[in-house]
């Protein structure tokens, strides 16, 4: 008797607690039982006894545990925006000390000679495609910020997929300037062999995955190479940087989603440069920028002022630890502007005023900004700027002559590195094409290409 009393004295206090929890589980348990003791089915119309926790179950897809009884929809602007995270002012002074990332000397004289070198680099290959010289050419003028600050940040081993507004990534970690004036020229020293357009560089030295022109597709395949570093325990994070207007394309969702439901180390990083061609953000989505879909996704996220590269550093250097350390996806959105125009096939000051655009190059220039910063610690002076000018547009000449000197490939190779064996389709066409040309070498400049053994 006295057993009996205790076992259903534990019994009930099981299921008291079980309620209290507030599990799926132990609501789930419950309902099972109480129709499996009843000899018949509840009728809908009867009153059904049911306690105040019953009555509200945890559904599957739902994190929250609040209910409501007021009709209420939650608005887009229930706060303010999430804050865009900054260490230096535009003069260059640091806000709080304890932000400061106390970079030495040579590293932050680093990051400047980069950023500019960069910038002379764009200068030049701009020029050159307008001369004829190169087909096409990107800028990333008013964004080198976003590219040095985040990659200082990084470990080099760490994979990154690009967009195409990336170049200085791929400076910081050592490609070269004749690497990237070789791509563009798609000379015999392009890995690509030339069979891409100027600007979709790619290097598995310095482990940045190929350039492709299609937008977003970079995205789910970082977020595939994360997943495989996530299974091989290597300690590294897949680096995938986008355009706020990539960000529209579906395979960014589907991206952003798999990433944080499989626990993929990678950080997306969202350049929000204003503007997709002539598309401005104001016409590319309503809600609050691309920070705040991280938490839709259940992902960590984070506002940055990318013309600020010590706020650049620090949240791609944490945002690393917490990707690494926690096996997770972290979502980044800097903020910027394209102060150069899309490309060489676009005409900005159709969709944009000129007074904007100088706004941003003379009120808030991410290279100028950390030219004070520098100058204020005395690492940094006019002299040593115009030696500097002098020297880098030298070395960028040099590049570009070498390059521009270069032949072209063997056109042969047009045909290769798809197939493991070339296929009897491919042969012919390359057989046609060679008959072709040696039919008609008069209209070909030949000389200018690597040959062929015929
Ligand atoms: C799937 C696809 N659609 C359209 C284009 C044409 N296109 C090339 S770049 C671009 C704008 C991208 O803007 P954003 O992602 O913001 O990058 P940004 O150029 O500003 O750096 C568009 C529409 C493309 N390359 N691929
Ligand atoms: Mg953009």
């Amino acid at each position: 008797m006295i057993m009996a009393s205790i076992c259903r004295a534990l019994h009930i206090l099981k299921h008291y607690r079980c309620a209290e929890t507030w599990s799926f589980r132990s609501t789930s348990v419950i309902a099972t039982k109480r129709w499996k003791t009843s000899s018949v089915p509840p009728k809908h119309t009867a009153p059904i006894k049911q306690s105040y926790i019953e009555d509200r179950p945890q559904f599957p897809g739902s994190k929250t545990r609040s209910w409501s009884e007021k009709l209420e929809f939650t608005q887009p602007d229930i706060y303010d925006g999430i804050p865009v995270y900054r260490v230096m002012n535009r003069e260059g002074k640091i806000l709080d000390q304890s932000q400061d990332p106390q970079l030495s000397q040579e590293m932050v004289t680093n990051m400047y000679r980069k950023m500019t070198l960069l910038n002379t680099m764009d200068r030049v290959l701009y020029e050159s495609q307008r001369q004829g010289r190169i087909s096409f050419y990107m800028t990333n003028f008013g964004e080198e910020a976003t590219h040095i600050g985040s990659a200082a940040a990084l470990n080099d081993k760490d994979l990154v997929f690009g967009q195409y507004r990336e170049a200085g990534v791929l400076l910081w970690r050592g490609f070269s300037l004749y690497n990237c004036m070789s791509q563009c020229y798609g000379n015999v020293d392009d890995a690509a062999h030339g069979r891409q357009m100027p600007v979709h560089y790619g290097s598995r030295e310095f482990n940045f995955v190929t350039i492709s022109s299609p937008l977003g597709t970079q995205l789910p395949q970082a977020s595939g190479a994360a997943y495989s570093f996530k299974r091989a325990q290597n300690g590294l994070c897949v680096m995938c940087y986008f355009g706020e207007g990539a960000a529209s394309e579906g395979d960014a969702h589907a991206a952003l989603n798999f990433a944080a439901t499989l626990d993929c180390p990678v950080l997306f990083f969202c350049r929000n440069n204003g503007y997709a061609i002539s598309t401005p953000t104001k016409d590319q989505y309503r809600g609050d920028g691309i920070a705040a879909r991280g938490p839709g996704y259940g992902m960590a996220a984070v506002r940055v002022d990318g013309n600020d590269v010590f706020a650049m550093y620090n949240v791609t250097k944490e945002a690393r630890k917490l990707a690494v350390e926690g096996s997770r996806p972290i979502l980044i959105e800097a903020m910027t502007y394209r102060l150069g125009h899309h490309s060489t096939s676009d005409d900005s000051t159709v969709y944009r005023s000129v007074d904007e655009v100088n706004y941003w190059d003379k009120q808030d220039h991410p290279i100028s900004r950390l030219r004070y910063y520098m100058v204020n610690k005395g690492w940094w002076n006019d002299d040593m700027e115009k030696e500097w000018m002098k020297e880098s547009r030298k070395q960028v000449m040099e590049a570009f002559q070498k390059a521009e000197k270069k032949k072209k490939p063997n056109p042969e190779l047009m045909f290769s590195d798809v197939y493991d064996e070339v296929p009897l389709h491919l042969k012919r066409q390359m057989e046609e094409m060679k008959g072709h040309v040696s039919k008609y070498r008069e209209y070909y400049p030949l000389d200018n290409f690597e040959k062929w053994d015929s």
